[in-house]
């Protein structure tokens, strides 16, 4: 997967993309991550990125000029017009959830741009844009950790980036439903001890167990996800056992 990512602050992303799973990916040739300074595409001297909105009011709007140059110098050679998905990172986008992330990545380019100031022209955004996305209801600086945000959650989906069998059967979500608790050792800690049927070595129990831990939590933090969550008739009788519980 080739990702673009149009920013006025490039810097940014040095670190968060040298660590971890992003790191590796890179490495792998998975992924390739083009990172675009957007002021390099101003075309005054000022390098001027933004300007006051038509009809007043508070703050700065992203002019479209530079983000359709910065765009354009994306695209692939000689693929004028082939841009794959082009993204916008804003509060008032689309939320993003797992499903999101597994539908883009099946994308072979995205291209994702980092909004800042109070918005980006909307000229540009319903001439350019394929969908405008949100990592949650509140508004930060600039769509910069958004797209991190984004990235990883995508990145880490992409086949060969993290071992199959390890996490992502086991992420939370997969299956609907919130992670069940994990223990690892000592055994014991600041007098607590991990749960009995760990330690059974009878798995259907403990297959049974952390179910039945999941719906808990599910239940607690997440009721509306329990409707979708496709519940099977076992499921149903853990759940009456915890709510009588
Ligand atoms: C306003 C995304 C602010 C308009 C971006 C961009 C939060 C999110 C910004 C705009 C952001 C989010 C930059 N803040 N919740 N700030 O995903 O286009």
């Amino acid at each position: 997967m080739k990702i673009d990512l149009l920013t006025l602050f490039p810097e940014m992303f040095v670190s968060p993309l040298q660590f971890s799973l992003l790191k590796k990916a890179q490495e792998k040739k998975l992924v390739e991550i083009n990172i675009v300074n957007i002021r390099d595409f101003t075309l005054d001297k000022h390098k001027t990125a933004d300007d006051s909105p038509f009809g007043g009011g508070s703050g700065m709007v992203m002019k479209a000029e530079p983000l359709i140059m910065a765009l354009g110098s994306s695209l692939p050679a000689g693929k004028a017009g082939v841009k794959g998905q082009v993204i916008l990172m804003t509060p008032s986008g689309k939320k993003i959830d797992q499903e999101t992330a597994k539908r883009l990545a099946r994308e072979k380019h995205l291209t994702i741009i980092c909004g800042h100031y109070e918005g980006v022209d909307q000229r540009f955004v319903d001439k350019y844009v394929d969908e405008e996305l949100s990592i949650g209801d509140y508004v930060l600086t600039g769509g910069e950790l958004p797209a991190l945000v984004l990235i990883d959650a995508v990145c880490r989906l992409i086949p060969g980036v993290v071992k199959e069998a390890d996490s992502i059967v086991n992420d939370s979500f997969y299956n609907g439903l919130l992670d069940y608790p994990s223990y690892t050792r000592p055994e014991e800690f600041e007098g607590i001890k991990i749960p009995e049927v760990l330690k059974s070595g009878n798995h259907r129990e403990i297959a049974r167990w952390r179910r039945k831990e999941a719906l808990k939590r599910t239940l607690l933090n997440r009721p509306e996800l329990l409707a979708s969550a496709g519940l099977k008739e076992e499921d149903k009788k853990l759940l009456e056992e915890l709510i009588l519980e």
